[in-house]
Formats: structure tokens, C-alpha cells, sequence
């Protein structure tokens, strides 16, 4: 009987009837195993567990400690400071550093290539360039003991998710200058866990070699992953969730949405996590999901953050959403004091069930710059993703365009069906009437705004290996 439960346990079989009003009875049988169970742990329990007044103490001598460094070293804060009639010694506490003036990513981008590097060259391991979006280079440098930062808190990351020696990481996040694959490798290094460093791209391989070295990690963007797994379905015959070990996925490097985490976990069968981190300040690794997944736990020691009212510049209240701005405490190569970071979210203040006091804050849901405003109302592409997602029937692929004709906005949204629901008409779309009717209203319900959905053949939209890009604005920039 016990064997049964646990047989079960393991085990879930969905059995999806899709009803499809369009005058026909679409069926569709999906068996998929269940996550596999994951046990996270805490790397540094030092750290990530220290009473909050130790952390408090820690930080603020971490504080004052990088404001006087960045202040000797660059002259771009000496003018800042200068500016702001402010000295070193005036910053004597947490709350002093609201005094400080914020650190801009124009200000990165005026300093490139090396003026924002507070070491000796000498003393430089390893130099990466960030474009963003705009093309415009920054530069991240690291020392050695950046470097070791940047393994410890990878390897927290790890830890967090359950990860452990004699784990083989598949590591699919780009490698070269784009710090994704990097972070990843030196976190499971230093963790002892096996790394196969494959790279973004060469899906078949990726699949291919899943199987043959059965590894139990994957790190890659939650964009990628739905294509993993796509792929591996459709392409090659094999089901990820019983022909693969994939346990624990760590995915970050762009805003996704909780539907599509359980989308991921069903088809992968595996625990996805949420990692956030970015360039300017170490790459991934500022925050991390515990098992709880109810929020992502800010590596408070290395980083300290603050979330304003990206209008004012004012802190927000506890439990207000805007926008992160993070100041490095440990970084010798390209300190930074209250960078902007652009992305939006909030803290949660109450204790975790982990064990971890060092704080939480919500999933990045999008950057303020990325901001649609359509017909006067604001969104982030993620929530049109999350409200698409709700649909059954719908797939993770989709394409937001958006346009003004006779000075009116138009938002129509691009969606490919499921392969099940696409492969059981045909491929005749027009079969699928009610579909994008369906998924209109939950766009016009979740994120208020009017849209034409146009159903697209199944494997029609472009698929990335990285970050995504849903959007076309074709619209002069009106926002
Ligand atoms: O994307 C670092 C990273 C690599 C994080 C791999 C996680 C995993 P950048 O290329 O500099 O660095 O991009 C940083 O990506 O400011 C956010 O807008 C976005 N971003 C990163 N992680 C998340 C996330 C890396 N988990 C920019 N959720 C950041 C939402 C994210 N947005």
C-alpha cells in the first residue's frame, strides 16, 4: 500500500480532455512524471542565516568601508560626492546611504572603457563588456578575490536549489562576455559539483548529451528551456521528464512568469528556481530562490538594496513595488554605490521557513524601461505572458506587436497553439475558432488592454537560446 503512495507520489499522470467548442472533441493525453524532489541547504549558514542585527553591524562596516574606497579610487564619485557637499565620514550608518547620489548606467557607459576600474590594472583577472540593449559597452572587471565572491555566491545559489557534489551541471547559459556562463561554472566548481559546460545552442547536443552524461542540473534562461524541451519532444522523440535526470533548474537572466514555471516543470520534470543577478554588479548572483520559492533571498553581505520610487528617487514603504538599486559592499574591481538597476520589484519582509534571514524580494517582473504603454495603459510584457499562459491550449511561444494606426495603439499578440492542439486539427487553424478569442479576454482581464490575437502555426515564431525578445514596437517612441 506505502509502495503505492509513493509510487503515486512520484508519479502523476494528467489526463487533459481539451474540448474544443469549434464543434469537435480535441483529445489530448499527457503523461508526464512529477518534479523530482530536491533538499536544499545553506552554503554559508555564516551568512545567510546571521541574526539580523549582526547583518545590520556587517553591512554598514562594509558601507562605509567601499564609500571611502570608491572615493579614493575614482574620481567619478570624488565629483559626485563633491557635488552632493558630501564627504566619506558623513556616511556613518545604514540610513545614511540615501545621501549618496545615485551611480546611472550612463555614468558605465561615459566610463568605458577603464575609468570606473578602481584597481590596478595589474590586479585584473577578468574583464567582461555588457551591451544591454542599447549597444552602448560597460565594463565589469574582476579581481581574484572578485572572483572568489562571485564563486561563493554562485555556489549559495546552488546550495539553495538543492545542488550537490556528484550533481553534473549542464550548463547552457552563454559563455564569453556575457557573464551567464561563467557565474554558473566557477558557482559549481566551487561547490564540487561536476560542470559540463556546453554553452547556449546546439540543441540537439544539448539533449544528446543530457542523456548520455544524464546530467541532474540545467542552467540556462527559462526561454531556452521551453525549447529544451520542445525540442527534445518533437525533434527527437524523447520525454525530458522520464528519459532524462534533469532534478533542479536554475533559470534567470530575464523576467518569466509563474505560469510558465509550471509549464517548465511539467515538461522537464524537474524544480526551477529563479536566479537574479546582472553585470554591473557581479553577474548572476545577487538573489536566489530557496525551495520555499517565495521570493529570491538578496545576498545582503555583498549586496546592499534599496528599492525607490524611480519618479522621486525616494525609498518606497515596506512592501511597495519600484525600483531595485543595489550598492556592491565587497567589490574591488568596479565597486558601484546605488546603481540604478532598472528593475522593478518588492521586498518581503517576513521570515522564510528555510532558515535564511538575509531578505527577500519578489520576481523581477520587467524592467521600468521596458515598460508597453498602450492606449494609456502600462503593462510588462511578462504579465501578457501570464495571462496567454492561463489559456489552455496556448503555447510559452508568442510575439507582442504593437502599433498606432490613425493615432490609436494597436496591440496584437502572435500565439502558436500546443503542439497537441495544433497537431489534432491538422494544422488547420481555422479549426481553432475559439482559441484566440479566449486568449483576448484573458489579455483584456489580467492586463487590461485590447488586443487581436492571431493563432500562427505551431514552430513558426522565432526561438531564442538566450534572452527573449517578445516585443516590436513599431510605434515612435511615445512612452
Ligand atoms: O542576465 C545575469 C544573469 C545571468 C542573471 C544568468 C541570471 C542568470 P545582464 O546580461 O547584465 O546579466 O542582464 C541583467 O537582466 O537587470 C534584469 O533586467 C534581467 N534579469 C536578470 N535576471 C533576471 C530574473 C544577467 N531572474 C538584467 N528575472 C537585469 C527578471 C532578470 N529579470
Amino acid at each position: 500500500m506505502s509502495g503505492c503512495i509513493i509510487l503515486f507520489q512520484f508519479l502523476e499522470v494528467h489526463h487533459k480532455v481539451y474540448f474544443s467548442f469549434n464543434y469537435k472533441f480535441l483529445f489530448s493525453l499527457t503523461v508526464s512524471t512529477m518534479k523530482r524532489p530536491v533538499e536544499g541547504w545553506i552554503y554559508e549558514p555564516d551568512y545567510e542565516t546571521m541574526p539580523r542585527d549582526k547583518l545590520e553591524e556587517l553591512q554598514e562596516e562594509r558601507l562605509k568601508k567601499i564609500v571611502k574606497y570608491c572615493y579614493e579610487k575614482l574620481p567619478m564619485y570624488r565629483k559626485k560626492f563633491k557635488d552632493a557637499k558630501l564627504k566619506p565620514d558623513d556616511i556613518r550608518n545604514l540610513d545614511d546611504v540615501e545621501k549618496i547620489p545615485f551611480t546611472a548606467k550612463d555614468d558605465l557607459r561615459d566610463a568605458y572603457p577603464y575609468g570606473l576600474v578602481a584597481s590596478p590594472l595589474s590586479e585584473v583577472l577578468e574583464l567582461h563588456a555588457s551591451s544591454g540593449t542599447t549597444g552602448h559597452p560597460t565594463t565589469c572587471a574582476y579581481t581574484k578575490n572578485d572572483l572568489k565572491v562571485w564563486s561563493k555566491v554562485m555556489a549559495r545559489i546552488y546550495a539553495s536549489a538543492g545542488t550537490k557534489k556528484g550533481d553534473v551541471v549542464q550548463n547552457a547559459y552563454g559563455y564569453g562576455l556575457f557573464t551567464g556562463g561563467l557565474g554558473f561554472h566557477y558557482g559549481a566548481l566551487e561547490i564540487g559539483a561536476t560542470v559540463l559546460p556546453i554553452a547556449a545552442g546546439e540543441t540537439e547536443r544539448q539533449i544528446r548529451l543530457a542523456k548520455e552524461y544524464e546530467t541532474t542540473v540545467l542552467t540556462c534562461t527559462p526561454t531556452y528551456a521551453v525549447y529544451l524541451g520542445e525540442y527534445a519532444k518533437e525533434k527527437m522523440g524523447i520525454n525530458p521528464s522520464k528519459d532524462l535526470k534533469w532534478r533542479i533548474g536554475l533559470f534567470g537572466a530575464e523576467a518569466w512568469s509563474e505560469e510558465l514555471r509550471e509549464r517548465i516543470e511539467g515538461t522537464l520534470g524537474l524544480e526551477a528556481f529563479d536566479i537574479y543577478g546582472l553585470s554591473e554588479i557581479i553577474g548572476p548572483g545577487v538573489s536566489v530562490e530557496c525551495t520555499e520559492h517565495d521570493g529570491l533571498h538578496i545576498q545582503e553581505d555583498h549586496f546592499l538594496a534599496e528599492i525607490i520610487d524611480p519618479k522621486t528617487g525616494k525609498k518606497v514603504k515596506e512592501g511597495e513595488t519600484g525600483e531595485l538599486v543595489l550598492t556592491t559592499l565587497t567589490r574591488e574591481a568596479t565597486p558601484l554605490l546605488r546603481f540604478r538597476t532598472g528593475d522593478l520589484t518588492t521586498f518581503t519582509s517576513e521570515k522564510c521557513a528555510c532558515g535564511r534571514t538575509i531578505r527577500r524580494m519578489e520576481r523581477v517582473f520587467g524592467r521600468a524601461d521596458d515598460m508597453l504603454k498602450v492606449r494609456g495603459v502600462k503593462f510588462w510584457p511578462s504579465t501578457v505572458e501570464h495571462a496567454l499562459l492561463k489559456v489552455e491550449g496556448a503555447s510559452e511561444n508568442y510575439e507582442i506587436i504593437v502599433d498606432r494606426t490613425a493615432d490609436l495603439d494597436t496591440m496584437t499578440v502572435k500565439v502558436e497553439p500546443s503542439k497537441e492542439l495544433y497537431k489534432s486539427v491538422n494544422g488547420d487553424l481555422s479549426k481553432l475558432k475559439e482559441l484566440s478569442p479566449e486568449i483576448a479576454g484573458s489579455i483584456k482581464s489580467v492586463v487590461g488592454v485590447k488586443s487581436k490575437v492571431v493563432l500562427v502555426p505551431h514552430g513558426s515564431l522565432q526561438r531564442f537560446m538566450g534572452k527573449a525578445k517578445r516585443v516590436i514596437d513599431r510605434r515612435k517612441k511615445t512612452v
